[in-house]
């Protein structure tokens, strides 16, 4: 099989370990062919934000426009967008294909700064109903209501739990009408944990583009960043990126 065309919409991060930079090692080390729409610009590194620039909605869709008529894509990733305005015009480009999408609700950053406003989080409504799978961590579950509103929305997702307390790390997928589904296993004890969210849902958009059930590609996406994290490299001084690169 050739391989999967993959389009990540999100936020570029000079620093390579999270956003853009993370999806496209993600999906070329998973064997996808990766594309991206830049929905925002991050001046960061691994110890915090230091600008953010938007993206005017019509670049994002000429970006999506320019990768769909063409190569074609096989799966998306959403990630950070910016503004409520890119996220209205994301959901509307995103209506008409048909193929797996995996949202991931971009809210903070691995550091700790906002990367969505209130606006922006209104504007995800429409983004996961359109999802195959949208992929929030604790405080971005909370932020969208929890498992009753987000049961209410019938949507499925995955919740992440990366950042509760513990030893396990136990993430949980939720399918409407289907019997949940957890995986847990030792938390690695590690501050280089930037980028964890934005490679799993990129994972995940690579694998499901290649055909696999949902519940594969979530098993096999999270063996994958728990390679890469054991793969750190040590960069920076606060939380640094995973070992994309270094993954067999
Ligand atoms: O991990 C969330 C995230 C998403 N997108 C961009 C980021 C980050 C975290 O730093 O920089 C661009």
């Amino acid at each position: 099989m050739s391989a999967p065309r993959v389009l990540s919409i999100a936020g570029s991060d000079s620093s390579g370990g999270a956003g853009i930079q993370a999806d496209i090692k993600t999906i070329t080390m998973l064997g996808g062919y990766a594309m991206t729409a830049i929905a925002a610009l991050t001046a960061q590194d691994t110890t915090g934000v230091r600008m953010v620039t938007a993206t005017t909605p019509d670049m994002v869709a000429a970006q999506i426009d320019a990768c769909v008529g063409d190569i074609g894509v096989d799966a998306v990733k959403i990630g950070m967008l910016g503004s409520p305005d890119v996220a209205a015009v994301v959901a509307g480009r995103l209506e008409g294909l048909r193929v797996p999408i995996v949202f991931d609700p971009v809210m903070i950053s691995t550091s700790g700064a906002a990367l969505a406003d209130a606006a922006t989080i209104a504007a995800f409504e429409r983004l996961m109903a359109l999802a195959t799978l949208t992929t929030p961590n604790v405080p971005e579950l909370a932020a969208l209501g929890g498992d009753e509103a987000m049961a209410a929305r019938g949507v499925a997702y995955l919740a992440k739990g990366g950042d509760a307390e513990g030893d396990e790390v136990t993430d949980r997928l939720v399918v409407p009408g289907a019997p949940e589904r957890c995986w847990s296993a030792p938390r690695i004890a590690t501050r280089h944990t930037h980028g964890t969210g934005c490679t799993l849902s990129s994972a995940i958009a690579t694998l499901l583009g290649m055909g696999l059930p949902l519940e594969e590609a979530v098993e096999d996406a999270r063996e994958f960043v728990r390679a890469a994290l054991l793969a750190a490299p040590g960069y920076g001084n606060g939380h640094g990126p995973l070992g994309h690169h270094a993954v067999r």
